[in-house]
Order: C-alpha cells, then structure tokens, then sequence
C-alpha cells in the first residue's frame, strides 16, 4: 500500500489506471468494521482501491468535535494494509483547502431538515469536500454507508445535479453484537451511556417488528419508540420517504425511519430503510 499526500501524486493515478476500475472510500479515519465493510466491497468490485482519510473541517459546526475527533492515523494504515488497499489518500488541510473557495450549497429539503436543522451548513461543508474528493480520484465507484441515510442521499443528487461520472454504491449499516450501530464516535460513550445508547436501535427493531405486524401509521409507530427510548436525550425521531419528505402512513419500500438522540455529550444517529 502507498500512503499519498498530494494532490499530484494522485492525479498520476489516473494515467496508470485509465482503463482500470478504481473503488474510493471516502472516511474520517478512526476506521471501526462499518468503514471495513465499504473497503472490503471495493475491493471484491474494483481493480483498484483508494481510501481516504481526512477530518473535514468545513463539515463542522462551531462547538462541535473537530479539534477532539478521533484520530488514529497509524492503526487506520494498518487495518487499510490488512484490507489490501492500494492507495491511502490522506491531504494535509492545506492541500484541500486554498481560503476563499467557490461554495457548494446543499439543497433545502435534504440540506436543512433533520440533521440540516441541529447541524445547519453541515452538508454543505460535506458536499465540498465529497466533490473535490470525486474529482481527485475520478473513481468508478464510490461507496458511502446508509448509516448517514442524509448524507448519501445528498451525495446522489449531487452526483445527479452536477453530471458526476461516478456509481455510488449505497452499503448496509454495520452494527455492534448489541445493535449499536457502528460509529467512530462511540468511543465517547461511558458503560452506562453505551447501554442507553441501545435504545436508539432498540426502537428501530420495534418499529420494523410493527410494521411486520401490520402498523403503518407513523404516528402510532414515533410515540412508541419514543417510549422506548425514554432515557434519552431524542432530537428527532422521523418518519420520511426517501426524498426526506415526511410522511403519514408508510409506504413499504420507500421509506426511512430515522433518529438522532445525544446520550450523555455524543450526539448519535441511526435509521432503518422500509
Ligand atoms: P465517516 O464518518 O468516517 O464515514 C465514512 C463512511 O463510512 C460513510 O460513507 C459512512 O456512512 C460509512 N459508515 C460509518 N459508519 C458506518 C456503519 N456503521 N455501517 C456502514 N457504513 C458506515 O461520513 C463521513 O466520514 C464524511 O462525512 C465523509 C463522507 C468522509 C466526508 O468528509
């Protein structure tokens, strides 16, 4: 594996690999087995593997995690080794970022709803960096996880909206033995706020389990996982197509339940897609 810093040492890439196909892996680092789950489908569906890591600062918000983010550059090498990657993308802020930029403004619906409403400017910062990252590494897959059902849903109508010649590929959430779901960010959870924490996917399971049983009215279907997740600190529990729309009555194969909760000081995100 070689360890690139520079832009132009990536764009060197493109001219050895013009006819193969290149799986990137955008992350933050801190790699836990959801990241390990995207890297592993690129590698059985590409040629090449790319795998990115770089703590974006314009995706955070005043007060938020950046300057205590996890990071672990030399396990995270390591496990990208393991996984047989090819190249580990990893820019100084300096190489990303020149000061006063052209913006990319996310979208009033996906871009400030839910996750837009606590985290306003969030997206935009993400949709920034997410294209300057496709635009580097020009790859033929992209793999993003549906833990951040917004995010990769943003990043789709990005792709759409700007004629980005690039497949995303939607991957599965990856969860804890328990049903936590995976998250670089668990690690601030002390043992009892760990414990809470379950509730959160506790909750996505009821509903799922109701829904099977035959309640479609999201109405019903919020109240009980709110009692269910009592002991915590809910931001939003919701009910969306997968336009981000919210809805009344579930449509089977076209909607999310959603839920953003903090437990304790870590603010926690989870969904299921029905
Ligand atoms: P990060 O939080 O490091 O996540 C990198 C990728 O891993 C994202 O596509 C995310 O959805 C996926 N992922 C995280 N936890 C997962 C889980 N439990 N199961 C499956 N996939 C999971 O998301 C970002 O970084 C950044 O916003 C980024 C896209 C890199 C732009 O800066």
């Amino acid at each position: 594996m070689e360890i690139i810093q520079t832009v132009q040492q990536l764009q060197q890439l493109q001219n050895r690999f013009k006819k193969l196909n290149i799986g990137f892996v955008p992350t933050m680092g801190a790699l836990h087995d959801g990241h390990i789950s995207l890297i592993k489908q690129a590698r059985e569906q590409n040629d090449v593997v790319v795998v990115s890591i770089f703590v974006n600062p314009t995706q955070f918000l005043e007060g938020e995690d950046l300057e205590t983010y996890p990071k672990k550059m030399e396990a995270d090498s390591k496990i990208c080794e393991l996984c047989n990657v090819d190249y580990l993308f990893a820019p100084e802020i300096s190489t990303m970022y020149s000061g006063d930029e052209v913006l990319i403004k996310a979208p009033n619906i996906r871009g400030y709803t839910l996750e837009g409403v606590k985290r306003p400017g969030h997206f935009d910062g993400m949709l920034q960096i997410v294209l300057k990252l496709l635009n580097l590494v020009q790859p033929t897959n992209a793999y993003f996880g549906k833990k951040d059902a917004q995010q990769l849903s943003l990043i789709k109508l990005m792709v759409d909206n700007f004629f980005l010649n690039v497949n995303i590929v939607e991957c599965e959430i990856v969860r804890e033995e328990d049903g936590l779901a995976m998250s670089s960010r668990n690690v601030y959870l002390s043992k009892d706020e760990r414990i809470d924490a379950l509730s959160i996917s506790k909750s996505l399971k009821y509903a799922a389990k109701q829904i099977g049983s035959g309640e479609l009215d999201c109405e019903v279907l919020i109240n009980s996982m709110r009692e269910i997740m009592n002991k915590i600190d809910i931001e939003y529990v919701a009910i969306t197509n997968r336009k981000f729309e919210k809805i009344e009555k579930i449509e089977l194969g076209n909607s999310m339940i959603l839920v953003a909760a903090q437990v304790g000081t870590t603010r926690l995100i989870d969904n299921i897609w029905i």
